[in-house]
């Protein structure tokens, strides 16, 4: 595994942390954090050791606070589309990942901080969390996604309530609007949380739980057809040793073992 510079990676029985290490800007997103997920986020997907990702925020105050506001100060009309293209890139990446990927949120998760862990397939937060998009008192829109993301997770109206009044929530209200999928009392039983969620998703066949990533992304895309991609999945299920493992455990009353093939 590399060194990192922002941010620090631990491996754990298949569940690879990786925790935001800019703790004094409250773990705001600069390129390098970016430039350091990419390369964790490959590490991960190389990897056959990592069988799932939980990322979370370092200290006590935040997930993450947003895109750096010192070098979105510094954008211009040349450089903010290629900054624009890797950040879009690299939260698709996120989304998109065959392996799950849990966002464990405490404090601050405010602008691109709202927007990663809305990139993320599950989000666990601590009752200390604060959500919200507060981009338009910069001048600026959500811009890796987070106008998409937040209207399909919490809807339309509640969306545009959020990021046009630049809003925080805390972890109740983003739990009773849809934002997260669990609250727990404190940090460490959110890391708890966290984890005990993805044991559970390991302990299940892993090419079918990326199948489940990939059709519930075709629900929100206007690409392709959703049904026909969980038609294809499906049938790409059943030629699997695991569909042939689960099914034959099932009618043998013993626990399968997964494989991954
Ligand atoms: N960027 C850089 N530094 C930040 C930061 C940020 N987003 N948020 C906080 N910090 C730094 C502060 O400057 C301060 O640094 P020092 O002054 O100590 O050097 C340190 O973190 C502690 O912050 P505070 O002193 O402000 O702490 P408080 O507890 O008083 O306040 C706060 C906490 C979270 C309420 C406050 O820090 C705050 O309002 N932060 C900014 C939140 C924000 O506006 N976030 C949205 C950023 S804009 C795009 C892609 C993405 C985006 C846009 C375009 N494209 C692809 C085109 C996304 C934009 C954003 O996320």
């Amino acid at each position: 595994m590399e060194t990192y510079n922002t941010l620090i990676l631990d491996l754990d029985d298949r569940i690879l942390t990786i925790t935001l290490n800019r703790p004094q800007a409250l773990n705001a997103l600069n390129s390098e954090v970016l430039a350091e997920l990419k390369a964790a986020f490959e590490y991960a997907y190389d990897s056959p050791e990592v069988g799932g990702v939980i990322i979370t925020g370092s200290g006590e105050k935040a997930f993450a606070a947003g895109a750096d506001i010192k070098e979105i100060a510094e954008l211009n009309e040349l450089n903010a589309r290629k900054f624009a293209e890797r950040g879009q890139e690299l939260f698709a990446t996120i989304e998109e990942f065959e392996k799950p990927v849990i966002a464990a949120v405490h404090g601050y998760a405010l602008g691109g901080g709202c927007e990663l862990a809305m990139a993320c397939h599950i989000r666990v937060a601590s009752a200390a969390a604060r959500f919200g998009q507060p981009e338009v008192n910069l001048g600026l829109i959500p811009g890796y996604g987070g106008t998409q993301r937040l209207t399909r997770l919490i809807g339309k109206g509640r969306a545009l309530e959020l990021m046009m009044t630049a809003d925080n929530i805390d972890a109740n209200e983003a739990w009773r609007i849809g934002l997260v999928n669990h609250v727990a009392d404190s940090q460490d039983e959110m890391m708890d949380q966290a984890v005990a969620i993805m044991r559970k998703i390991l302990s299940k066949a892993p090419l079918a739980i990326g199948m489940v990533i990939t059709s519930a992304n075709a629900a929100e895309s206007n690409k392709e057809d959703g049904y026909l991609v969980e038609a294809n999945s499906f049938a790409r299920c059943c030629g699997t040793q695991d569909f042939r493992e689960g099914t034959a455990a099932f009618l043998e009353k013993r626990q399968p073992v997964f494989k991954g093939q």
